[in-house]
């Protein structure tokens, strides 16, 4: 019997690219968000031109989503997000610091990828703040309060030299980021040995901020992408209290295996209950949004159970 972390909702995939009223190939990697009761999601669409822009779905109960009739983030018209979004926006995550909704994106141009903050506070208008990271970050995502007076995130900076690992940045407005230090890094033959990135925005808990992040194993039939959980502390997240030596999530249903990137899935999003679950989406093969529930105290008793040591 297969240990199981995540329950799949049975109507997955819950969002596919026939469902959008503009044309995209592609639907997944998307952030949510409740607000006011309703669920906000904002998704990447690929276009047949190959680049990415982020549209908007909303659902009364976290499974059956509607999408609006226009994208809701497209690459920016004004400088300086005009010459970083020139190739796309990507991999939207969703954070309320503060009554505002944070969305952190991946930024593309021809100087590389680097990561963009934009706010709303109705999911009708979206103002960008800045360019938070400098080219070469991807999978960023925020902490929803400050930390020892600081805005906390976790990222994901590339290395020629190691492999890519999650590191902590502190900033004291949101727009300003400095004292980077690494705090999780892949470990060789486990599941996730290739590289690792922050998923959903950490979610705070009785015992700790759980993290769940993305795992990536090469084979010799291409990558695997999983879903991981690790637990940090709550009054200095840059110290791991347990990393879960066991995967939560790997593609198994058809349309995680075979898709626009096969064997993929990729969070970008989570939405604590009030009842003790979690409501967690995932991208299927970079094609197609999927959706399934989870104990929290289950995901956080397993980081602490399975734990290896963070770096
Ligand atoms: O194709 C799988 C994923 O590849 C990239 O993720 P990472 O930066 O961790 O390798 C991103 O392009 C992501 O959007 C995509 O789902």
């Amino acid at each position: 019997m297969k240990r199981r972390f995540v329950t799949r909702f049975p109507g997955n995939p819950i969002l596919t690219p026939d469902d959008i009223p503009y044309p995209v190939e592609t639907v997944h990697n998307a952030g949510v968000a409740k607000y006011h009761g309703r669920y906000f999601m904002l998704f990447r669409s690929h276009l047949d031109t190959g680049r990415s822009i982020i549209g908007l779905a909303e659902s009364t109960d976290g499974f059956h989503f509607a999408p609006r009739p226009k994208p809701f983030l497209t690459p920016g018209r004004e400088s300086p997000f005009r010459e970083y979004e020139e190739f796309g926006v990507e991999d939207p995550r969703i954070t309320l610091v503060e009554g505002a909704y944070y969305i952190t994106y991946s930024a593309y141009s021809r100087y590389g990828v680097r990561i963009a903050l934009a706010k709303t506070t109705d999911f009708e208008s979206v103002e960008r703040v800045s360019l938070i990271t400098q080219a070469d970050y991807r999978n960023t995502v925020l902490f929803p309060e400050k930390i020892g007076g600081r805005y906390v995130r976790l990222d994901r900076p590339h290395s020629d030299i190691s492999p890519w690992s999650i590191w902590i940045t502190y900033s004291p407005d949101l727009v300003y980021w400095g004292d980077s230090r690494v705090i999780m890094k892949p470990v060789p033959y486990h599941w996730d040995e290739m590289k690792i990135g922050p998923g959903a925005p950490p979610i705070k808990t009785g015992k700790g901020w759980l993290s769940i992040y993305h795992g990536v194993f090469p084979t010799m039939d291409g990558a695997v992408y999983r879903l991981g959980v690790a637990l940090h502390d709550l009054a200095d997240p840059a110290r791991i209290l347990g990393v879960c030596d066991r995967w939560i999530l790997q593609p198994e249903d058809p349309w995680e295996v075979v898709g626009y990137v096969h064997n993929v899935v990729f969070t970008c999003g989570a939405v604590p209950e009030d009842d003790g679950t979690l409501k967690l989406y995932w991208g299927g093969a970079d094609k197609v949004m999927c959706a399934g529930t989870a104990l929290i105290d289950e995901l956080v008793d397993a980081c602490l159970t399975y734990s290896r040591p963070p770096l």
